[in-house]
């Protein structure tokens, strides 16, 4: 081993570090954030391990050998995992996991302001094949004093304070936006820290990919399918854009946000609210892409003005590039003018 260049590695701006740094810009704060966090990215850290191994335990029975028990399904794990680290963090009072039919309301011994919705595993229809999934997570804070109430986490997500995601792919990628940007952060395996590696991420303003499920294209409404029929044959001479769905939001979400374009779920026939969920698919993804100079649209509204009334209400969402999403805008617009 080089110990002379690992040396060299010791000024590394950790997810650890950038925290403190935000953190100590607040000289009132009392670090209930950065504490938070670290919970988090544990969490992160202990599910992109689980996801590593999930495919050879499969093959090798691994897990029901060394504990005895019946291999845990993996979303399932990982909705465990999250619970006991935000739980343990002391500094949370309601939960919202896509996992749980009901929001956990922390015992009062444990609780503290934070509100974190989240989705432990998303995309875990792809676990077996070996595609990216994530987590994908909001936070909310309540007010000093209060009782927690479900109406602190029926708020529109402009409210939120924080939101992020965590992609478990070819390498673990933690995305994190509290207000100020958006910030990458790669895993370094040997290190077990998380190192930014893509600062001030930034949105390209017009991108070339569009990025949704064309199966569904029977039952969309007027201005989706006059949007995909754009992105295919543009009328004003620029190339056709190219389509790239991978069918697991994280990992089509952040291509988005790398390369820019936009990434569709819209409304259908079928399901006239989408498929995604507003508290932990929409809203933080929103709140990134509008971090990052980008825009998010449920085909009426301004995502993050949407205010949900149930836990797991699900919303249409158009999120990417601006100028791609103020097309989709403008078509939405005239088809209403038209009615
Ligand atoms: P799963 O968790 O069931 O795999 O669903 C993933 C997801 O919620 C989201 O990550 C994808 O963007 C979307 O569904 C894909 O939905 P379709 O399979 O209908 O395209």
């Amino acid at each position: 081993m080089d110990h002379a260049a690992d040396a060299h590695r010791t000024d590394l701006m950790t997810i650890t570090r950038f925290v403190l740094n935000e953190q100590s810009k607040y000289p009132e704060s009392r670090g209930d954030f950065s504490i938070l966090l670290s919970h988090i990215v544990l969490g992160c850290k202990f599910v992109c391990s689980c996801v590593n191994k999930a495919g050879l335990a499969k093959l090798i029975g691994l897990a029901g050998e060394t504990n005895g028990e019946e291999q845990k399904k993996l979303d399932v794990l990982s909705n465990e995992v999250f619970v006991k680290a935000l739980v343990s963090s002391s500094r949370t009072c309601i939960l919202v996991s896509e996992e749980d039919e009901e929001a956990i309301f922390v015992e009062a011994s444990k609780r503290g302001r934070y509100c974190v919705v989240f989705d432990p595993l998303d995309g875990s229809s792809n676990i077996d094949c070996g595609v990216s999934i994530g987590t994908i997570f909001g936070i909310y804070l309540i007010k000093d004093g209060e009782e927690p109430t479900l109406d602190d986490v029926l708020q529109p997500g402009k409210n939120m304070l924080a939101a992020g995601y965590c992609m478990y792919g070819s390498s673990c990628t933690l995305v994190l936006s509290t207000g100020t940007g958006v910030n990458g952060f790669t895993l370094d395996p040997s290190l077990g820290e998380f190192i930014l590696t893509h600062p001030d991420i930034k949105i390209p303003k017009k991108g070339k990919i569009y990025s949704v499920n064309e199966g569904n294209a029977k039952n969309w409404d007027g201005p989706t399918a006059k949007y995909v029929e754009k992105c295919k044959f543009p009328k004003d001479g620029s190339s056709p854009k190219s389509l790239r769905y991978i069918g697991s939001m994280v990992a089509d979400v952040h291509r988005t946000l790398l390369y820019g374009g936009v990434f569709l779920y819209p409304a259908d026939k079928k399901s006239p609210n989408g498929k995604l969920r507003v508290l932990y698919e929409v809203f933080p993804m929103s709140f990134l892409m509008e971090q990052a100079g980008g825009q998010s649209f449920t085909g009426k509204e301004r995502a993050l003005d949407l205010v949900p009334k149930k836990i797991h209400e699900r919303s249409p969402i158009f999120l990417g590039s601006y100028d791609d999403v103020e097309e989709i805008i403008a078509l939405y617009a005239a088809e209403e003018k038209k009615e």
